[in-house]
């Protein structure tokens, strides 16, 4: 079997972006008391110039660091594990070198770190599953947010050789082997807190990470899959949708004022967020209704303004802007084969100063196209609104 690594830096990169649940966005929680990572899967490294956390799958390339066994990706949960290289203590024969090949010292020898959300606070029991296949390379020490606690330092295995093996035991002196179930952290409060691994003895390989508040549980096989978060797709925009950099908007509903502004009257059509003419009373068809908005003292300034209409199948309106009865735009919708098309009309460097008024009119029109009724409907003279850039 051919032996395979990659640097680091280079792995997490390239194996968020192909081989692994995580992906860009998602994050660890907590969910439903438990907390499962895949150990590839860690954020960050510190402190490893002389030993480094590798990932290993089955698509990472050679090496040629100390190292007494071969990969064991094959069983390991997301086809990955990590394993802490070089092992130049394998087995009790090779010379023991602290703070090189073993450290007692937690958090000073190879710390990765594993943000998590929890939303639960309390008493978390962890388990690592673990591939060992000699006696000096079946250690290593937890922690939480920088900070080392004794409940948390040397969790050991010793049964379970040459498989992986899940392990939640304390290394103590009247048992090397480990008490079962004693490793935990106290997490203090609601909120995100980091979960960190650091070296006790090179070899040490890790696939997976389970945390857990019920102290009974004991995870088997490749046990749950991880808890990523799912982020949903964030709300999309549906309207004014070519406006992407502004100042103000006047929305033609909420901003205007229709009533006495004209001879006919304007209604709100608010499914489309739309000012309109009821052109089904022949009286409004043909005729501009008016739509004003009082300019603030806040809001005086030059400004590129964007009148934003709808298109309609049955008619291309027209449209007026004016300032103080002075007309600055007048524009007529294009053609369309889509109802409700935003056209966006531009008017460059208008002056604004309190207490002018800004007309917005348009009329009901029909193009002869659409038949109805025994004649041809009429597009409504529809608008969404008047959109302020202030001028650069
Ligand atoms: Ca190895
Ligand atoms: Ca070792
Ligand atoms: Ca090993
Ligand atoms: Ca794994």
């Amino acid at each position: 079997m051919k032996l395979v690594l990659c640097y680091l830096p280079i792995v997490i990169a390239s194996f968020i972006a192909s081989t692994t649940h995580a992906s860009a966005g998602q994050v660890y929680h907590e969910k439903s008391g438990f907390v499962v990572i895949e150990a590839e899967n860690f954020s960050t490294q510190h402190l490893d110039d002389k030993r480094r956390w590798l990932v290993f799958s089955k698509n990472t390339p050679g090496h040629n660091l100390a190292d007494a066994d071969q990969a064991h990706y094959h069983d390991a949960s997301n086809g990955a594990y990590i394993e802490i290289l070089p092992d130049t203590r394998s087995n009790h024969h090779e010379t023991l070198v602290r703070s090189e090949n073993f450290t007692n010292n937690a958090g000073t020898m190879a710390v990765l770190s594993y943000p998590i959300y929890f939303a639960t606070p309390g008493r978390y029991y962890i388990w690592a599953r673990a591939y060992s296949t000699g006696s000096e390379d079946n250690g290593v020490h937890l922690g939480i947010n920088g900070h080392w606690p004794e409940s948390a330092q040397r969790l050991q295995l010793c049964k379970g050789k040459h498989a992986w093996t899940w392990s939640s035991a304390q290394r103590v002196n009247t048992n090397h082997c480990g008490t079962p179930n004693t490793i935990y952290v106290d997490i203090p409060h609601k909120g995100v807190h980091t979960i960190m691994v650091s070296m006790r003895e090179d070899g040490f390989e890790l696939d997976k990470l389970l945390l857990t508040k019920d102290k009974s549980y004991i995870p088997a096989g490749k046990d749950k899959s991880e808890t990523l978060s799912n982020s949903k797709p964030l709300k999309k925009k549906t309207q004014l949708l070519k406006i992407t950099d502004y100042t103000r908007i006047l929305h033609a509903i909420d901003s205007f004022t229709i009533e006495n502004t004209g001879e006919i009257p304007y209604y709100q059509h608010k499914a489309e967020s739309a000012l309109a003419i009821n052109a089904v009373k022949t009286a409004y068809r043909n005729k501009f209704a008016h739509a004003e908005y009082t300019v603030q003292a806040k809001e005086a300034g030059t400004y590129t303004l964007r009148l934003v209409t709808l298109a309609e199948i049955d008619g291309e309106s027209t449209y007026i802007v004016s300032i103080n009865n002075k007309e600055i735009g007048r524009f007529t919708n294009p053609e369309t084969t889509t109802d409700y098309q935003e056209i966006y009309f531009n008017m460059q460097d208008v002056e604004l100063t309190k207490g002018d008024i800004i007309r917005v009119s348009s009329k009901a029109v029909t193009n002869g196209k659409i038949p109805e009724n025994g004649g041809t409907a009429f597009a409504r003279g529809r608008w969404r609104a008047l959109v302020l850039s202030k001028s650069d």
